[in-house]
């Protein structure tokens, strides 16, 4: 038996600018449509039963028809070839209004016998075209709004006011070992593999490109947690790095992480799915790599405005960037660095599919150092540069906490699908 293990295909996002000249869409769509295709030529050729995506499917909750179709497209190349599709929405594409439809919902509406989508937690016992059964545990991403509001609910009046962040994040995080447990005892005897799928934050994993948008403080399970003998492989999604998580008892506890790169921060990474086979009693599971639009960050020193920016055209001449996304970073003491007319770069950038330029200033003396480099790093989520940025500013404590409240809601607007 054969399962594809993808997540976070994230649908609809564009941080870059681009058309594609083809369709009139997003370039970036395109792109994403683009890595998700291979996946799915991977299964249909390759006589795969099961196809994992843990959440995070489109970037909105609201994609657009355009959207919908290109994914469209793709599940049904594979429930023709009777491969069953597993999805679960993340916290991209789970609407913060409880009873409102998820997009996914478009595509389970219809009941197809091949299509499995929960916004609930369930158990799921299906055959393989292989013949053999396997059972599906699924643990849809939960806005820990909802978790709140849900635990209050049956609080009396002298616990709720006792009630601290820390006893929130207990009974969330107990709450989720306990439906797991309750649902590992729903599961059929007759199939001999049994599969987590979730989309949350496992303590112990490294966070790639998706912490831009955390911008609260997530709550994060502890593997023992998840890991409840009985299962035999966890198919995580949300980080979108790809990595295994230490796990207490043998158990994998995988994200396959993204299909494509949502910002120069993943640069380095490889991207990819993962593709599980079983054995007479066990299974192992092996990450195989996506074609991605190339992506190359590269930073240069600049001392003098001379020998350095004959050297970086040096080297721009002699790189492949052709069709890559190319960030460029200048780092030297502002007044070199201000300088510098970028255009001057354009020849050696012929044929990119976009640049952006990011200047490090060395000097602290400089105006612009006060929120430069050092402090705000792209390691900091909005939220946390929000705040530091408001302590640095001199104001009455009600206007400050007004603003920050003021411009939480605008990067909630803005960044969606969260909370
Ligand atoms: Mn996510």
């Amino acid at each position: 038996m054969r399962i594809i293990h993808t997540a976070d295909l994230h649908l609809g996002v564009s941080s870059f600018p681009g058309i594609d000249p083809h369709t009139g869409l997003k370039a970036r769509w395109i792109d994403h449509i683009n890595a998700f295709r291979q996946v799915v030529d991977f299964a249909v050729q390759n006589d795969v039963d099961f196809f994992i995506m843990a959440g995070d499917i489109f970037h909105r909750t609201n994609p657009t028809p355009d959207l919908y179709k290109l994914l469209g497209a793709e599940l049904k190349r594979l429930v023709d070839a009777r491969i069953h599709v597993i999805m679960i929405p993340g916290n991209h594409d789970r609407p913060k209004t409880l009873k409102r439809a998820t997009p996914l919902d478009t595509f389970s509406v219809f009941d197809h016998d091949y299509i499995h989508m929960s916004k609930n937690p369930a158990t799921l016992n299906l055959t393989g075209k292989s013949g053999e059964k396997a059972t599906f545990i699924l643990f849809p991403f939960v806005h820990q709004i909802f978790f709140v509001e849900k635990l209050k609910e049956k609080l009396s009046p002298d616990e709720l006011e006792k009630l601290n962040e820390e006893q929130e994040r207990e009974a969330y995080v107990d709450s989720i070992n306990k439906t797991i447990k309750k649902k590992l005892l729903e599961k059929a005897e007759d199939s001999k593999f049994t599969f987590l799928v979730a989309h949350l934050t496992v303590s112990g994993a490294k966070f790639g490109a998706e912490r831009r948008f955390i911008y609260y403080h997530e709550w994060s399970i502890l593997p023992y947690q998840l890991a409840e003998p009985g299962i035999d492989y966890i198919a995580l999604g949300h980080i979108h790095k790809h990595q295994e998580v230490a796990s207490p008892n043998g158990i994998p506890i995988v994200y396959s992480g993204s299909l494509e790169r949502v910002d120069f921060s993943e640069s380095k990474e490889d991207k990819g799915f993962i593709l599980i086979e079983t054995h007479e009693k066990d299974l192992s599971w092996e990450f195989i790599k996506v074609r991605t639009r190339p992506m190359t960050e590269l930073l240069y020193d600049v001392k003098d405005l001379g020998q350095d920016l004959e050297r970086i055209n040096n080297d721009l001449r002699k790189r492949n960037l052709r069709n890559a996304l190319v960030k460029i970073i200048l780092r030297g003491e502002s007044s070199i660095i201000n300088k510098i007319d970028t255009r001057n770069f354009e020849k050696f950038l012929e044929g990119v599919f976009y640049c952006r330029f990011g200047r490090i200033f060395t000097d602290q003396n400089d105006s612009s150092a006060k929120f430069g480099s050092q402090e705000f790093s792209q390691d900091l989520t909005p939220d946390k540069a929000l705040k530091k940025y408001l302590e640095k500013e001199k104001m009455p404590k009600e206007l400050r906490e007004k603003l920050l409240k003021l411009g939480l809601e605008i990067i909630q607007e803005v960044i969606g699908g969260i909370l």
